[in-house]
């Protein structure tokens, strides 16, 4: 049971409670301590976008699910923060579009890795694949180890919350990778085939929705959706949104 500090009458009791959900994945150990820092880095471009999903990353949404559906054999990859923020949302769509999840994190820890295997399945996971001996050349930090019958053969990779080395290096390997990160600096959301720039816990469930929604459409149609997409276009109408939006505060 988590234990929630704020009252639900509290103007900021959602994003309290998300805190409180993070702090408690560090205490049963599936989020990394460093984890805690880079949700406060999120919350920060929260803010700036306004704590909504816009325009933008509904079509980044709309070309992930597309994206996903068509794939070949798609990987869904979990770390610490995801694993306590949307257990249950990355099962269902792991469901929907049969993708395979894997645990893959950045700050080495068997331990952890294995609890966060046991905290999916205790949600009703079917598999969950640990990193094995496969490996991701070109990086050198924890997550350059994968499994071979994860993001070894996988087509398409969904990497959220992540700003680092492995986006580059998995679309090197001929992967398509899609992230979810509120920073539309980050290099991440910079290199990735498709950034949806919003937050985690509002992007599941609309992604769901989306996959659910498209999931019997025919790959013709998805393939027109994905080749429509223009990551750089996206990013650019966030930075812009942010640039008006302060601007307009600014001046009140
Ligand atoms: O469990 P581990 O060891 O793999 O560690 C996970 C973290 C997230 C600590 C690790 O991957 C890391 O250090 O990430 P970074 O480099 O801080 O990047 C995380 C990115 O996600 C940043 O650009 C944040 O702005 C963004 N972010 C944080 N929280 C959210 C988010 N984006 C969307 N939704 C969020 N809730």
């Amino acid at each position: 049971m988590i234990k929630i500090s704020a009252p639900k009458s509290h103007p900021r009791f959602l994003s309290l409670y998300y805190r409180d959900l993070l702090a408690e994945g560090v205490r049963i150990g599936i989020t990394s301590l460093q984890g805690l820092t880079a949700h406060g880095r999120g919350e920060t471009f929260d803010y700036l976008i306004g704590e909504k999903t816009l325009l933008f990353a509904k079509s980044s949404i709309k070309a992930t699910a597309a994206l996903l559906l068509l794939a070949r054999y798609p990987v869904l990859s979990v770390n610490g923060n995801t694993a306590i923020l949307v257990p249950k949302e990355f099962i269902k769509l792991s469901n929907l579009v049969g993708a395979q999840i894997e645990v893959n994190i950045f700050h080495a820890s068997k331990e952890r890795e294995r609890k966060i295997k046991a905290h999916l399945e205790k949600f009703g996971a079917g598999r969950v694949l640990l990193p094995g001996k496969a490996r991701i050349s070109g990086i050198e930090s924890n997550r350059w180890m994968i499994s071979s019958i994860g993001q070894k053969k996988a087509d398409v990779v969904f990497v959220p919350l992540e700003d680092g080395d492995r986006t580059q290096a998995l679309t090197a390997m001929g992967k398509k990778v899609i992230t979810v990160d509120l920073n539309p600096l980050s290099r991440t959301a910079q290199t990735a085939t498709i950034t949806i720039v919003d937050n985690i816990v509002r992007v599941m469930p609309l992604l769901i929705k989306k996959a659910d929604d498209l999931k019997n459409s025919p790959p013709e149609k998805l393939l027109q959706i994905v080749e429509r997409y223009d990551n750089k276009k996206i990013l650019s109408e966030a930075l812009n949104f942010i640039n008006r939006r302060l601007h307009i505060l600014a001046r009140r």
